[in-house]
């Protein structure tokens, strides 16, 4: 039985997981976890991408002094982040964190230019303030000697897997975030790159998950005393790994991958590029075996762990479940916010927005802990009910329940939470899905698992599933209308 690696990175951590295909079951081994934490630097945010890459040498050497020999190994991470490659073949400066506000007004000031409806026929993606697209023209405005010097466009994954092998190749399914792919055409769309008056010369050839892109290079292997490892490209894109593992055994189904983001849609043939996904604002971000996923982004668990590390700064330290204890015993349905309204991308003092949310919106402000972490977890289960019923008018199909994966099914009061303001039963698990859909993605590559299909069925039949059935579906319900009402969604 060999042993196989991924590595998945997600904005809030990262690790490295060991698989192995026992017949019909996987067994999973988590050999190294790390935090992910971006650094400000005067007024820019970046990831450390250097220590990053330190860490997935960790995972390397610890497999080794486990005695593990390794046999293949793909990376996914967060999407639509980037480096630059010079001429040199060297990383150009530090990657910008999407939540960097170099981009703030990038996006209206290209749209201005150019319509929506061009963009979005193109590229079939939802409009983000941090899409690559945005990034890249934020840049070329502020004329960044970046863009002067680069030779080689990188995301985040395509960058560590380069210094791992030294080759250089761009995943597609992380390359349809970048709102530069035209998955028509199945190529960079070279119009859109001429708008935003970037080079099409920076941007490599595509492959597809699946696809041998290299082993380990020789200065590595040396570095580290390891054997040469193959390096497959995985569905890089953390959201694609997770939707590849998702346990679902039949076509039509909804999930929501629920980390630090909470992605939530549905898995789709072709991406649905139509005005009223565009006028939706929902995306078609490319998958694995030529699926494309037709999502929304919903902010998430960002809100919490931002509040979080708020009360951290302050002094005051929370464990995730000492905070879901302290919300379970607050007052229900007393304040609501819309989580993807603006004031909750960048970082900073999220009580207190939420608290400016509240009283913009005519409601009494929360102020103890309970009580914030109270409104952060039901105003995210009553919009995922919110995006749930979109992605059914959206898509023509209607759901019997939810898949939940990622981090946050650890979270049992959301998961509780979301099967009442669904009124359907939740699917909860695996947490590890983006890890385990990159190494089922490798399995597939390497001849042990016949098919994506065989893979989720294998998935399902190897960890537990948690199900929610849904309670209080009066309360929920009644509580959804003032919801929309009060965060302002009905006028939407
Ligand atoms: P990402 O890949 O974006 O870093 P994860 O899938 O690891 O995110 O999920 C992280 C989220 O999971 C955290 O923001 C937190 O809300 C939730 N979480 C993590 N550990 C726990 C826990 N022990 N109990 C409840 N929630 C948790
Ligand atoms: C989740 C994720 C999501 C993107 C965001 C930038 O980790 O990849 O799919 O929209 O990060």
């Amino acid at each position: 039985m060999s042993s196989i690696l991924a590595y998945d990175l997600g904005a809030g951590s990262g690790r490295a997981v060991v698989g192995r295909l026992n017949g019909n079951r996987i067994e999973t081994e988590e050999l190294h976890r790390f935090a992910n934490d971006p650094v400000q630097v005067g007024d820019r945010l970046h990831w450390d991408i250097l220590r990053l890459y330190h860490e997935l040498k960790q995972g390397l050497l610890k497999a080794k002094h486990q005695g593990i020999e390794v046999a293949s190994m793909g990376i996914d991470s967060w999407a639509v982040d980037f480096g630059m490659i010079g001429a040199n073949g060297e990383l150009l400066g530090n990657p910008y964190h999407y939540r960097d506000r170099h981009t703030d007004g990038a996006m209206e000031r290209l749209l201005a230019e150019v319509s929506p409806a061009s963009i979005f026929d193109r590229t079939g993606i939802q409009f983000l303030p941090f899409n690559s697209i945005f990034q890249l023209y934020a840049l070329k405005k502020a004329r960044s000697p970046l863009l002067r010097e680069a030779q080689r466009f990188l995301m985040i994954p395509d960058l560590l897997r380069y210094f791992m092998t030294g080759e250089m190749a761009s995943e597609f399914t992380n390359a349809t975030t970048t709102q530069l792919y035209n998955p028509i055409d199945k190529q960079w769309d070279s119009q859109l790159l001429k708008w935003i008056g970037v080079s099409e010369s920076l941007f490599g050839p595509i492959v597809q998950p699946g696809v041998l892109a290299g082993e380990l290079r020789p200065s590595l292997m040396e570095e580290l005393g390891v054997p040469a490892i193959p390096v497959y490209a995985v569905a890089e894109h953390d959201t694609g790994s997770a939707v590849a593992a998702v346990p679902a055994l039949h076509r039509s189904f909804a999930y929501l991958s629920c980390g630090t983001w909470s992605l939530m849609g549905t898995e789709v043939d072709r991406p649905v590029i139509t005005e009223q996904a565009r006028e939706l604002n929902f995306t078609n971000e490319g998958g694995v075996n030529g699926t494309f996923r037709l999502l929304k982004n919903i902010m998430g668990l960002w809100v919490l762990s931002e509040t979080r590390r708020e009360w951290e700064r302050e002094g005051r330290i929370y464990s995730f479940p000492e905070l879901i204890a302290l919300a379970s015993q607050a007052p229900a349905f007393a304040t609501y916010i819309d989580p993807d309204d603006d004031l909750f991308l960048p970082p900073g003092n999220m009580p207190e927005r939420i608290r400016s949310f509240c009283e913009r919106t005519g409601q009494k402000a929360p102020s103890e802990p309970g009580e914030l972490v109270r409104c952060i977890l039901e105003s995210l289960a009553l919009k995922y009910r919110y995006v749930l019923e979109l992605t059914e008018q959206l898509s023509g199909q209607r759901f019997d329940g939810l898949h939940m994966v990622g981090g946050g099914v650890q979270n049992t009061l959301l998961c509780q939470w979301t099967a009442n303001a669904l009124g359907r039963p939740v699917w909860a698990g695996p947490a590890e899905a983006s890890a385990i859909g990159n190494l089922a993605v490798q399995w597939i590559a390497r001849g042990e698992l016949a098919d994506i299909w065989e893979a989720r069925r294998v998935i399902q039949g190897s960890f537990p599933i948690s199900v929610y059935e849904p309670q209080d579906v009066e309360q929920w319900e009644n509580a959804y209308g003032e919801y929309l009402r009060k965060t302002g969604l009905s006028k939407a």
